[in-house]
């Protein structure tokens, strides 16, 4: 018999995942994750070096119910954080249908499971500021009570697991916090995310392996904050005395153009010489800007984010540049 509390994370691979199970296991939490399918199975776990030894994963997948089913009767978790997600929004308007059968009946395949299996267990929904579209409160920020009107696949797939999430709260008395969170960013973001596709380009064509970028829509803003300060901010939620739903940003906002200057200009390289702008990477609707306002998660949880826009950039900076003056 052991005391120490159960973790379950969906998507442990992903970029939140392997932050939190590194989170939870200094914590003193025994982690499982599930880890989906892929044909090469080479790197999927690369993420979890750090954990590896030190955590239990299964293969599952949000569409398959039995196998959800399944890691939890063998976890028995105290907490659940759902994470997995088709989580690339322009790739959401090449395979809507998939995304929303991860993201919404994924959802929903999960709550059923826990509700028969484990209806005590704390769970954590990874929704998003995707889902409020291109509406903004008139102070210019988004925030708890923001109306949602997604503008992609993603984005309504993600209200309707946020929606779900507080119906099964509601009926079913279950303990379920929405994370509604802003861009978050690392090194270990995938690379067809725009800050990690800005950095590792920009470290290419310092280092001369490479000579030009192209992007998509430079007008847009975010409000882009570290990944490691925000799943501090997810396992706050669980420990907090009531379920409820929660913001978390930064409260400052750049568009992709100061981030591709930021970049460029820490190198010493003027992006102008490089860039070029490639209709592919446009979306068929885009959401404009997102500033978040997470004035009730830092008062009720206590959270605060310790990364800066220019910091976490710095960071993704230095690791490129590490991992490519390595290869060479
Ligand atoms: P990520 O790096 O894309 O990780 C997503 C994880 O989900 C990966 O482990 C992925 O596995 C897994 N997954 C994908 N499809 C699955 C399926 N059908 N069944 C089971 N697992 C599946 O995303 P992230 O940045 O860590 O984000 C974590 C969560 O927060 C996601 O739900 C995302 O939508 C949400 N979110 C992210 C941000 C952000 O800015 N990062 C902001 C708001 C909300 P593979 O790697 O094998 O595909
Ligand atoms: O980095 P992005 O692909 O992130 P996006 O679409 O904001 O979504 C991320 O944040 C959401 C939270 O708001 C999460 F829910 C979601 O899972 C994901 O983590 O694009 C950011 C902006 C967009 O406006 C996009 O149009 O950058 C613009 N952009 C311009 N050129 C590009 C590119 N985005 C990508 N991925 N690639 C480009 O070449």
């Amino acid at each position: 018999m052991t005391n120490k509390k159960v973790a379950l994370i969906t998507g442990i691979n992903g970029q939140d995942g392997s932050y939190l199970s590194e989170l939870l296991v200094e914590k003193g939490y025994e982690v499982w994750g599930t880890v989906k399918r892929n044909s090469v199975s080479e790197n999927q776990t690369s993420r979890l070096k750090n954990v590896y030894d030190k955590i239990n994963l299964r293969y599952a997948d949000m569409t398959d119910m039995t196998s959800l089913m399944r890691i939890i009767s063998d976890s028995k978790p105290d907490e659940v954080y759902n994470l997995a997600a088709q989580s690339h929004v322009r790739i959401s308007f090449d395979q809507p249908v998939y995304t929303s059968e991860v993201i919404a009946i994924g959802t929903l395949n999960l709550l059923e499971s826990l509700k028969s299996l484990r209806p005590e267990a704390r769970i954590y929904q990874a929704s998003s500021s995707e889902m409020f579209g291109n509406n903004i409160d008139s102070d210019g920020f988004q925030r708890e009570t923001t109306p949602m009107s997604p503008v992609s696949p993603y984005g309504c797939a993600k209200v309707y697991a946020y929606n779900i999430s507080r119906n099964y709260r509601n009926a079913y008395d279950m303990f379920i916090s929405n994370g509604i969170l802003f861009n978050h960013e690392s090194p270990r973001r995938g690379s067809n995310f725009v800050t990690n596709k800005v950095v590792k380009e920009a470290v290419k064509i310092k280092l001369g392996i490479s000579d030009k970028i192209s992007l998509g829509n430079l007008s847009a803003s975010r409000d882009w904050g570290h990944a490691k300060d925000y799943v501090e901010a997810m396992w706050l939620m669980l420990q907090h005395d009531k379920a409820d739903d929660f913001v978390c940003a930064t409260g400052v906002s750049h568009t992709v153009k100061d981030l591709v200057e930021y970049v460029f200009g820490k190198l010493e390289l003027d992006y102008k010489s490089y860039l070029t702008i490639d209709q592919k990477y446009m979306r068929p609707e885009e959401l404009r800007s997102l500033k978040g306002d997470c004035s009730k998660a830092k008062k009720e949880l206590g959270w605060k984010h310790s990364y800066t826009f220019e910091t976490m950039l710095d960071e993704m900076i230095e690791y490129q540049m590490d991992l490519f003056l390595d290869e060479q």
